[in-house]
């Protein structure tokens, strides 16, 4: 026991004060004495880390205070396990939510650095793929601000998500680096490490009650060592920990191999234990079915897990209290072999009885499903599993045995629904389903939008939930309006503060206020103005990317996400081309000018995806060098959506595309974005766009298209794209001449067979849909045409859409969940 220093009690220096000069001399003993340059001499770049540095000290103190209260007050706390976190940039969302920006920016004037051009040098971190990623984010930020002392666990991946190039058009993937010049805002925990393991074999000995014993002697082992990121709550009252694994050799170097000459060789375990961190699978909506996907996954929980148990026990609790003090949230199944692991810890390491493990588990864990799509759900084939994880294969089929035998003769369960629920799927090669295996070791299984967690019920969990009827619940997605509206769109915050007062600041739900506004002439006119300047500066981001000239008063109609057949850019793609004909066949009338912007990645191994990335481009290309389209469309797809460029984008946006077919979608966040930032939504009644209606009103959303019920049962009857293409005019053209290679002069078959796609199949409902989304679109022109009809209805929308943050998702999780 080391004894404590009695110069502990010594006052450190606390950075209160924060007045521009103090924070100025602050950067400069930061840059001297931290980074080691001179004022003269100093990068940008060492002007960004002074000031991190600067923000980080003030963090600091609030985050020991959180700690230690928690710690003082043997709380509950919440575990949020994610593969993914996509927290994007972090200066300015720290200063924001500290209330640093101004003084900041006026210290960094006095230095004569521009605050604007070192925030852009920020790597954007992008350890995340898309919603799931960013929804854990949004998640970290209203947990430190509702205070709720939580724990987000991850990966530290070396390389986040591909940095998208375009080459003539088609994505090229980048690897991307984003720790490339040190990352001022982690701290690494040597202290806090722990050693996992895959392999080896399962030894079985008597324990000292006669009961057998089982013990994993793992065959490789890696250290797996923190790095702490703090998490900053809404004005900095509460601050979390984001704590990322990152991987290391147990031997660095092989002496033995180096010294017989073998100099690779010698790192051999240094290279394959890196290698399990140092990238992130780079698919959304498909599994990613590889071992080293496995071997991550095993990785973090194991960890995670190790490090929740010591930190349990080291507050002086039992292992039968961990129910009332841990809750781990899984986010999706990526981290499901948790409970596996948990039930190891408890039953092997801590003698824990096989049945009383099983109860804490499943009252400690709770999962949130993300998709019902059956290419993502998740399964192992069972020699994988076994051969990495030999216990853990074990225990699932003493978990599974102990379901199926209750569910077969306590609940009379048929032979089909057993094998619907059990963690074997035997119906090929015989898998590990971690749904199942993620449901039936959670108390609490939820859906993120209430059409997808009925959709739950009645299909991926119908069996399950027979189980188990009380499980499933909804928490319909949220985010924050810290980043998504305080920090992205400045100019709209003040102007709602000068006309109903900061209270919304604390509070999103008072932006209710601004419905008095929605009317209001005057009002609509600043309202308008912000929003023109908002697409001012997207505006001189594409002219300086891209080279292309933009019309701010055209009307900015917007779809980034990434790039998937069900989000149905093809059906945005091919009506552009539909206005295109109409707009040069019909001259004479008005049409609305508009911009289409499109930004997003597509998995680098989803061929039909890659495609569409071109086709826009394709499209693009002819749309804009057609000169008898005056002006009137333009189209552009900007390369290497991430958040940073989201925050552009989504301030930006007079139309915001939601344009799933009906019943894919789980929840959607980038609808709330943008309406939260005042653009109109044209969308379907999927995930949470049906929400979005109820809260906005029908008058102030268009909503087109067929609805999940009809387009399940649609595909169970049997689609004819062939008479919704024949009924069309507009369409059946659109799709010949993209067919014929009309936009594809240099390849005409390149769309040919995704073409035939929607004429023989039409799996996403894109001909069928086509029609009801045209017709959408042109009432969309109508409303733009009377321009406060628009306003109002848009202002109409940031009035109505606080209940999307995410601090309220976050109280009801708190609330159903977690309770903490
Ligand atoms: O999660 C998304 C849903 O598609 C979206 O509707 C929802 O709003 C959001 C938050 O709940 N799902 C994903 O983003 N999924 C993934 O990113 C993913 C990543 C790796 C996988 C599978 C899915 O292996």
């Amino acid at each position: 026991m080391i004894k404590t220093p009695h110069k502990v009690d010594l006052p450190l220096p606390k950075r209160e004060v924060s007045d521009p000069d103090a924070l100025a001399g602050e950067i400069m003993e930061k840059l001297t004495y931290s980074i080691g340059k001179d004022a003269k001499v100093a990068t940008p770049h060492d002007w960004l880390t002074a000031t991190i540095l600067v923000v980080r000290d003030r963090i600091i103190d609030k985050w020991m205070e959180s700690t230690r209260n928690t710690y003082m007050n043997n709380g509950k706390r919440v575990y949020y396990l994610s593969l993914e976190f996509l927290i994007g940039r972090l200066l300015r969302d720290a200063m924001s939510n500290l209330g640093l920006i101004d003084d900041m920016r006026l210290a960094l004037q006095s230095l004569s650095v521009e605050f604007d051009v070192i925030a852009g040098l920020e790597p954007d971190a992008a350890l995340g793929n898309g919603g799931l990623g960013r929804l854990a984010a949004c998640f970290m930020e209203s947990m430190a601000t509702v205070n709720i002392p939580a724990y987000g666990y991850g990966i530290r991946y070396v390389h986040g998500l591909f940095r998208q190039q375009m080459a003539e058009g088609w994505q090229v993937e980048l690897p991307e680096s984003w720790l490339a010049h040190g990352n001022p805002w982690e701290f690494e925990r040597r202290e806090s490490s722990y050693e996992v393991g895959y392999g080896g074999t399962v030894e079985t000995t008597e324990g000292p009650d006669g009961e057998p014993r089982y013990v994993w002697k793992q065959g490789e082992r890696v250290i797996a060592t923190a790095f702490d990121t703090p998490a900053v709550g809404w004005r900095g009252e509460r601050v979390n920990t984001l704590r990322l694994w990152s991987a290391q050799p147990i031997d660095p170097i092989l002496l033995d191999a180096f010294n017989a000459g073998d100099h690779i060789g010698a790192l051999r375990e240094s290279n394959k234990a890196e290698s399990l961190t140092r990238v992130l699978y780079p698919a959304d909506a498909t599994s990613a079915g590889q071992e080293l996907r496995l071997r991550q996954e095993f990785f973090f929980c194991s960890a995670s897990l190790q490090d929740i148990v010591r930190r349990h026990l080291q507050q002086g609790n039992t292992l039968a209290q961990l129910p009332d003090k841990v809750a781990i949230q899984l986010n999706d199944t990526h981290p499901a072999v948790s409970v596996v692991e948990l039930m190891r810890l408890l039953v092997d390491v801590h003698g824990v009885a096989f049945n009383d493990a099983w109860e804490i588990c499943s009252k400690t864990f709770s999962y949130t499903n993300h998709t019902l799509l059956p290419e993502a759900l998740e399964s192992w084939p069972v020699p994988l599993f076994e051969r990495l994880l030999p216990r853990h294969m074990q225990l699932v089929y003493a978990i599974n045995a102990k379901i199926l035998l209750d569910a077969r003769k306590n609940r009379g369960f048929t032979d089909h629904e057993i094998r619907q629920i059990s963690l074997i799927d035997e119906s090929g090669d015989r898998r590990v389903r971690m749904g199942n295996l993620a449901f039936m070791g959670s108390h609490s299984i939820n859906g993120v939008s209430a059409l997808h967690t009925e959709l739950m019920k009645e299909t991926v969990f119908s069996d399950l939930h027979k189980l188990y009827p009380t499980r499933i619940n909804n928490k319909t997605n949220g985010i924050t309006p810290r980043r998504w509206l305080m920090q992205c769109n400045p100019d709209l915050t003040d102007l709602i503060k000068e006309a109903i007062g900061p209270e919304f600041l604390d509070d999103a739900t008072k932006l209710k206020g601004l419905d008095a506004f929605a009317d209001d002439a005057a009002f609509q006119q600043k309202f308008a103005a912000v929003k023109l300047a908002n697409k001012q500066k997207l505006a001189s981001l594409v002219a300086s990317r891209m080279g292309i000239k933009l019309n701010p008063h055209a009307m900015f109609d917007i779809q980034i996400k990434r790039i998937h057949e069900y989000k149905r850019q093809l059906l945005n793609i091919i009506e552009t081309v539909a206005l295109f004909d109409q707009i040069r066949s019909h001259p004479e009338r008005d049409w609305v000018p508009r911009v289409k912007l499109f930004a997003g990645k597509a998995a680098p191994s989803y061929h039909n995806a890659k495609l569409i990335i071109k086709l826009a481009n394709d499209v693009a290309r002819v749309i804009n060098t057609d000169p008898s389209v005056r002006g009137l469309l333009k189209v552009v797809f900007i390369p290497n959506y991430n958040v940073s460029l989201a925050e552009v984008m989504v301030p930006a946006a007079d139309l915001s595309e939601q344009i799933s077919t009906a019943g894919m979608e789980a929840s959607g966040t980038g609808n709330m974005k943008f309406a939260l930032n005042g653009a109109l939504t044209i969308g379907t009644l999927d995930g949470a766009n049906v929400e979005m209606r109820d809260h906005v009103g029908e008058e102030n959303i268009v909503i087109f298209g067929m609805t999940a019920d009809e387009v399940g049962r649609v595909r169970a009857e049997g689609h004819n794209p062939r008479a919704a293409i024949d009924a069309s005019r507009e369409l059946q053209q659109a799709l010949s001449s993209i067919a014929s290679g009309v936009f594809s002069p240099d390849d005409r078959d390149r769309y040919a067979e995704l073409m035939q796609g929607i004429y023989q199949h039409d799996w996403f409902m894109v001909a069928a849909d086509f029609d009801a989304y045209a017709k959408a679109q042109r009432e969309v022109d109508d409303i733009w045409t009377d321009t406060s009809a628009w306003y109002s209805k848009t202002i109409r929308n940031t009035a109505r859409m606080g209940w999307f943050s995410s601090d309220r998702t976050i109280r009801q999780y708190n609330a159903d969940i977690w309770r903490a």
